[in-house]
């Protein structure tokens, strides 16, 4: 069932996230409540990265570890304690049979087998961003898991494919800190009030513009994309676009999904596949997106159609107003 905005089911700006999730779960008689409590830790974990990502600078939780991540990236403190902060919600919680980091090469298992979800996450995207105080953000996704419940959780739970994801959203830290995500149906987001510990309903069943003006990528790149984004992007500069580019995937999505934009991250010279990775940033990112009435597409397919084959896979992404999309694509055929 779906409650929009204008259902009469609908719950009014300013009620709290555990009373919105409650509220949707008495709409699905079958819902058993575990889906919600996942929620509710992930949303916790998001109220401790929030209090560690704005005491940051005070206790010197920026700057390297030294060390690089399964990415071959430099690793940043708060990557790691986002990391720990999360698997420790999530394991804590009890719903989550295991997890998928950016940070982690491998499954973690909880060790909740009975749990029946399992939980894909980039815990602090933007690494760049991180010792300079500017916007970062948390991606989550959510699947039910195929393995029986009861066994030790594999693979195949996380490669079911974009379409499968049962929940999924992030959280931007950012003048303010929001959470945004969708079960399937609406998408709304929910802002932090720190005061009150508590995300609050704020945007409520969001509709992202068709069309939009604004574009966001990395313009040192783009000698090395191909020919038809060049030619996308001068399209762009001809038509006075607004060029937004912060270099955090979930603040410049955010403000793209609100405002009208198109997000891109293509193959470039080096990299064929882009730089972000499907399972915790293009796939959920993806579902909200389609969600709120966006597109996403690696230039070939739509995003959610790809077929994953593992936990780090990376893929090009171009996701935002359907009608800035849909022209992208146009010249890249
Ligand atoms: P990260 O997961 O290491 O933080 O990398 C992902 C980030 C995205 O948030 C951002 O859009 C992109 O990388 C920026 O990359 P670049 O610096 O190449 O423009
Ligand atoms: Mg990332």
């Amino acid at each position: 069932m779906e409650i929009t905005a204008s259902h009469p089911l609908a719950l009014p700006v300013g009620v709290t996230l555990d009373r919105y999730i409650m509220h949707r779960q008495t709409a699905f008689p079958y819902a058993t409540g575990e889906l919600s409590q996942l929620l509710r830790d992930i949303a916790l974990a998001g109220k401790i990265i929030h209090r560690e990502v704005n005491r940051a600078g005070l206790i010197d939780l920026t700057g390297g570890m030294g060390i690089q991540n399964v990415q071959g990236e430099s690793q940043q403190k708060l990557d790691m304690i986002a990391n720990i902060r999360f698997c420790r919600a999530l394991k804590n919680g009890g719903e989550a049979c295991a997890i998928i980091s950016e940070e982690d090469e491998d499954i973690i298992f909880t060790g909740n087998n009975n749990g029946k979800y399992v939980v894909a996450i980039d815990p602090l995207d933007g690494s760049s961003n991180i010792d300079v105080n500017v916007s970062i953000g948390t991606i989550f996704s959510i699947y039910r898991r195929v393995t029986p419940i009861g066994s030790q959780p594999a693979l195949s739970d996380f490669l079911q494919g974009g379409r499968q994801q049962v929940a999924a959203g992030y959280i931007l830290y950012g003048s303010s800190t929001i959470l945004v995500y969708t079960t399937g149906h609406s998408a709304n987001g929910f802002t932090y009030d720190a005061s009150l510990g508590e995300f609050i309903l704020s945007h409520p069943d969001i509709h992202s513009p068709v069309d939009g003006q604004i574009y966001s990528c990395n313009d040192g790149n783009i000698n090395s994309y191909d020919q038809g984004v060049q030619d996308y992007l001068t399209s762009c500069r001809k038509k006075q676009y607004t060029a937004r580019y912060i270099g955090s995937l979930v603040g410049d999505f955010h403000r793209n999904l609100l405002k009208g934009g198109i997000y891109l991250y293509p193959p470039t010279k080096k990299n064929r596949d882009g730089k972000l990775r499907l399972l915790y940033e293009a796939f959920p990112l993806a579902f909200l997106a389609e969600k709120a009435g966006c597109l996403a597409s690696d230039g070939q397919q739509s995003i959610l159609d790809i077929v994953p084959t593992s936990l780090h896979q990376r893929t090009p992404l171009y996701i935002g107003s359907p009608i800035m999309v849909n022209e992208l694509l146009s010249h890249l055929q």
